[in-house]
């Protein structure tokens, strides 16, 4: 991306990158922050707090504030030396101009080092600049204090000058998002304290602090040994087979330095970092801490003689059963390579070998240390490579009796859809057999299968595959899918374009919810990261407006209040508790019907949260998740997994079987 390119490049090369100014940047802003939804105004927020996190990284700063102010503006505060406030003769401007004006200023002066290059493209304030109404700085240096401001994108407002005496030293920003640009300015708390907590588990020592000045809400992080909070954090509940170890080492210039442990559930959570940023698709380091702990626990159980000879050595899927591990590198500038679109996966071959040689070493000395311990891993993988024999047993079974023909208990009580074409093809899963009565009867058949759910759906997170497979919920959506699962699920043997849950609009339907995205997270990831899972949003109340014979519906507390604030008129509200409530005709109308639905797209919004999200969901502790679930889940579920609600009115063409009718005729 544009930042790497520019590394290669010339003097000149920046130059005319300098000239372009920071009018490019508003004319297209997602080449520089990604997007500009709800994501890309929170990048802005990145970008300023990672120049903090570079100072802190240099060793001069040791706090960080960041503050969402009542107007959403966001201010960012900590403590280093300050921005430099002299004068840049080369380009007739104050230093401080210079680095928030001129696009790209920032990494030319980088010199050596490990930069975090912040945020999506390492290009800094300046772009947050470009995109702001206001962007005023502080500065505190040299005995005083030092003000610029800009407006409109970038424009200088009010030129650098001194406005006191000061004791301290440090930067201050704040900006506010320019309207104009963004298509969602509300900053989010949760958002925004998650990815700080991040950056203060990565940096060990860092305070970083959030405050919410809209609703008087503050948190404040600092860990004084991060990644083994970090891990500790990924645990959750689970039970420990392993506490954390550490692995530390530093070669051709690459730290490494990674925490993992073992626990006794069965999914792996792998989380890595370069440079303090997320590498979501891995890379080089990811794949030379797996062969390195292959390596090393192979050599280990065959010291041991629990492998022999004739057995086979364990491959990492063996080893990955319970793991969680953070594994963070630390490259210079001038060795780091990205590839993929977003810096989701390093590049740089050097750090393959040298995480690779760092883990053999350490574990070997672990292990020779903590053999008990190291035996119980090993152990861990005999049973998982038998657990998955088993499972692929079952998996064949279940392939077997697909070519004979789906036997009826293997589908459950599954309405199928009359249609072929598949993409189009949608299957309800239906909360109850009244509901699911009620969606067979009100249904578009053409298009739309139901599936009714009864009592609960069991929990992915907590029980063996081998397990889950006997099931008769989870078989009847695996064999209604018709996809296969885990390593053999392949997304283009779906048999639906959409896989929509329907629940009640309660704590148990919640619970139905979660427990489903679970199980499609943890054996069917694709359909969620390929935006195939959705929820169905039943409306909350029907509304008769007095002596009318019309009525309509609506779908939360504050539509309501809204309609009754602007109409004074007299209305007869009736609030649906459940799905069963509505006959098939008022399900298909305000539920099925993809004219007038409302329906939730699921995305994961990020691995972390989501993973914590599912852990806190699914662990043993069932109060704190039933809290959990009665605070978040109708619409706030959105800052851990994210609810995209959807305009589907383009989507609709159910050209394939003829025109859509009305259902109801079933
Ligand atoms: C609220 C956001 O941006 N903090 C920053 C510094 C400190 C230095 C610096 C920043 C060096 C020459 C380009 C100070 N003294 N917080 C921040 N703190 N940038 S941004 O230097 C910028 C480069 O010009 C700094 C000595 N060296 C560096």
């Amino acid at each position: 991306m544009a930042a790497e390119a520019k590394k290669k490049s010339t003097y000149s090369d920046d130059s005319i990158q300098v000239l372009e100014g920071l009018d490019a940047v508003r004319k297209r802003p997602g080449m520089y922050i990604g997007s500009t939804d709800g994501r890309g105004l929170h990048h802005l927020v990145w970008e300023i707090v990672d120049n903090s996190i570079d100072e802190a990284l240099a060793g001069y700063c040791t706090e960080i504030r960041v503050i969402i102010e009542k107007n959403n503006s966001i201010t960012v505060i900590d403590n280093g030396r300050g921005v430099p406030v002299g004068y840049n003769k080369q380009m007739k401007k104050s230093t401080p101009e210079v680095i928030f004006s001129v696009l790209h200023a920032g990494g030319k002066f980088g010199g050596d080092g490990y930069k975090t290059s912040g945020g999506l493209h390492g290009v800094g304030s300046s772009v947050v600049n470009a995109l702001s109404k206001t962007f005023d700085v502080t500065v505190y240096r040299d005995g005083k204090k030092h003000e610029i401001s800009f407006k409109d994108g970038g424009k200088l407002s009010s030129d650098l000058k001194v406005v006191g005496n000061s004791l301290k030293t440090g930067t201050t920003i704040n900006f506010l998002p320019d309207k104009k640009i963004f298509s969602e300015t509300v900053f989010s708390f949760h958002t925004i304290s998650e990815r700080l907590k991040e950056s203060a588990l990565l940096n060990s020592g860092l305070k970083i602090s959030i405050e919410d000045k809209r609703k008087d809400k503050s948190i404040e992080y600092v860990f004084e040994d991060g990644l083994v909070e970090f891990i500790k954090e990924l645990r959750g509940d689970a039970k420990e087979v392993t506490s954390p170890i550490i692995i530390k080492g530093k070669e051709q210039e690459i730290d490494v330095e990674i925490v993992m442990a073992y626990t006794e559930e069965y999914s792996e959570t792998l989380l890595s970092f370069a440079n303090n940023v997320k590498t979501s698709e891995g890379g080089t380091h990811v794949t030379g801490f797996k062969t390195g702990i292959v390596k090393s626990l192979n050599d280990f159980a065959k010291k041991e003689g629990i492998l022999k000879d004739k057995d086979k050595r364990f491959d990492s899927n063996d080893l990955k059963e319970g793991m969680i591990a953070v594994v963070t590198v630390k490259v210079p500038e001038k060795l780091i390579q990205y590839e993929g679109q977003t810096k989701g996966k390093l590049g740089t071959s050097e750090a393959r070998y040298v995480v690779e040689k760092v883990v053999t070493d350490r574990l070997e000395w672990w292990l020779t240390e903590n053999r008990p311990v190291g035996k119980k891993i090993v152990e861990k993988a005999v049973l998982a490579r038998r657990a998955k024999e088993e499972a692929r047993k079952a998996r064949q079974a279940i392939r077997d009796q697909k070519t004979k023909g789906k036997s009826k208990s293997m589908l459950g009580k599954l309405t199928v859809a009359q249609g072929r074409n598949k993409l189009l093809n949608e299957l309800f899963l239906v909360e109850g057999d009244s509901a699911g009565g009620s969606a067979k009867s009100g249904r578009d058949r053409k298009f739309q299968a139901i599936l009714p759910l009864r009592g609960k759906v069991i929990n992915a997170e907590k029980t063996k595959i081998a397990d889950l497979l006997k099931n008769e919920e989870i078989t009847a959506i695996i064999n209604s899918i018709g996809a296969g699962l885990g390593q053999d699920f392949d997304i283009s043997d779906a048999n639906y374009g959409k896989i929509i849950i329907m629940t009640d609009a309660d704590t148990d339907g919640a619970h139905i919810q979660t427990l489903l995205l679970t199980f499609f997270f943890r054996y069917m990831k694709e359909l969620i990261t390929e935006k195939k899972i959705y929820i169905a949003l039943p409306p909350l109340f029907k509304v008769t407006p007095s002596g009318s014979k019309n009525f309509f519906y609506l779908w939360t507390e504050d539509e309501l209040a809204d309609y009754v604030r602007k109409n004074k008129n007299k209305i007869e509200i009736q609030r649906y508790k459940g799905l069963g409530e509505m006959n098939a005709d008022q399900l298909w109308e305000t539920t099925m019907d993809p004219l007038t639905r409302k329906l939730i797209r699921v995305t994961i919004n990020d691995a972390l949260l989501a993973e914590n999200a599912f852990r806190t969901l699914m662990g043993d502790k069932a109060e704190k998740r039933k809290e959990w679930i009665e605070e978040n889940v109708k619409f706030t579920l959105e800052d851990n997994i994210e609810f995209e609600p959807i305009d589907e009115t383009d989507e609709v063409l159910i050209t394939d079987e003829g025109e859509s009718n009305n259902g109801a005729e079933d």
